[in-house]
């Protein structure tokens, strides 16, 4: 008995708690009601007479170590803790939270809107689930065109009016519906076309299209505004080129490309070594897009263009494949935390 509560007085002398949960448990096992302590006090009915006055002697010494270790322990907790240390001194420094970091096709969509806003362009958003006339039809799309076909189309279950929209340029359609000229709008948000998943292709992706319609709207218009843009996303030495092209909605059509953000025109694998990169489609709104939406062409001419943010996030961050901004691996989503 004598040994063990010298080992109990050896252990009580040696023990450290670092934090509250520690020191209870200690407590707990020396102190509580079941405790060792308590248990020791328990076998003094069989101590004999005549050694009783020792043993209880002892007994008190253990209970006292104990216990005087749980105040002096609680007290230095209690005055180490950090809300105690900044009321005592405010100067101390803080546990910084970790936050999270905005997802890089955020990054570029915010980009963009916020380079077109500082030319008058306002943000217009619409539905994603939309009916043919806006997804299709009053966007000139023939009753035969492939990207009516459930090959291309995500359409609602038995009801071939109704798909997942496959650009945003149907919210296009519903401002012009609603709206006079002069229209200077962005149109942002996601997308869906049936295609099969690679490092190239996603069947949801992301748009920015944008539309300005009013009095006297021409080409030079459109291009100076492109070239504004890509010298302000990218460098003021970018430089652009517009290719003739053909959507149904716009007439006349083109693609433009920028000289490659990557190499700087040199030749690279994302550029195929032509030191051109596409960027996005643009066009004059066709005359009978206008009329679809209650616009008289003949008075209001108006320029349209759209892009991929997945690309455009691809050419800014140089990012080779598309199926990482969908899979939020925080060692990709990490690396754009100061881009915030
Ligand atoms: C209306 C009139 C004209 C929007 C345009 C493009 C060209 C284009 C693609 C870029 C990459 C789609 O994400 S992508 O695959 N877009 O090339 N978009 S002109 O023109 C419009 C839209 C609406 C009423």
């Amino acid at each position: 008995m004598k040994e063990k509560i010298e080992k109990y007085l050896e252990e009580i002398a040696t023990f450290r708690a670092d934090s509250v949960d520690t020191l209870e448990q200690f407590r707990i096992k020396f102190l509580s009601k079941k405790g060792l302590i308590p248990e020791l006090f328990e076998g003094m009915k069989t101590v004999a007479a005549e050694n009783r006055k020792d043993f209880g002697a002892l007994l008190n010494e253990v209970k006292n170590a104990a216990q005087n270790k749980v105040n002096e322990l609680k007290e230095l907790i209690d005055s180490s803790s950090t809300s105690q240390q900044v009321f005592a001194d405010a100067t101390l420094p803080v546990d910084f939270l970790t936050i999270g970091s905005r997802h890089p096709i955020s990054l570029v969509k915010n980009e963009i809107i916020s380079i077109f806003s500082k030319i008058g362009f306002v943000v217009a958003e619409g539905p994603e689930i939309e009916d043919d006339w806006h997804n299709f039809s009053a966007l000139n799309f023939p009753p035969d065109h492939p990207a009516r076909d459930m090959q291309d189309t995500f359409f609602i279950e038995k009801n071939p009016d109704i798909a997942l929209r496959t650009h945003t340029s149907s919210v296009q359609i519903r401002v012009m519906e609603s709206q006079k000229p002069p229209i200077r709008a962005l149109f942002p948000g996601r997308v869906f076309r049936n295609e099969a998943i690679s490092a190239r292709a996603h069947c949801i992706f992301h748009q920015v299209e944008g539309l300005y319609v009013d009095k006297n709207v021409s080409f030079a218009d459109l291009k100076q505004t492109l070239l504004y843009f890509a010298r302000e996303m990218f460098s003021p030495e970018t430089k652009i080129r517009l290719r003739p092209s053909y959507f149904p909605f716009t007439e006349p059509s083109a693609e433009m490309d920028i000289s490659c953000n990557i190499c700087g025109g040199k030749g690279c694998n994302i550029c195929k070594y032509s030191g051109w990169v596409e960027i996005l489609g643009c066009g004059m709104v066709d005359p009978s897009v206008l009329k679809n939406c209650g616009i008289d062409p003949e008075v209001y001419s108006g320029f349209a263009f759209g892009m991929g943010i997945e690309r455009t996030t691809l050419l800014k961050y140089n990012i080779n494949d598309i199926r990482l901004y969908f899979e939020n691996d925080i060692r990709f989503l990490r690396q754009f935390t100061s881009a915030y």
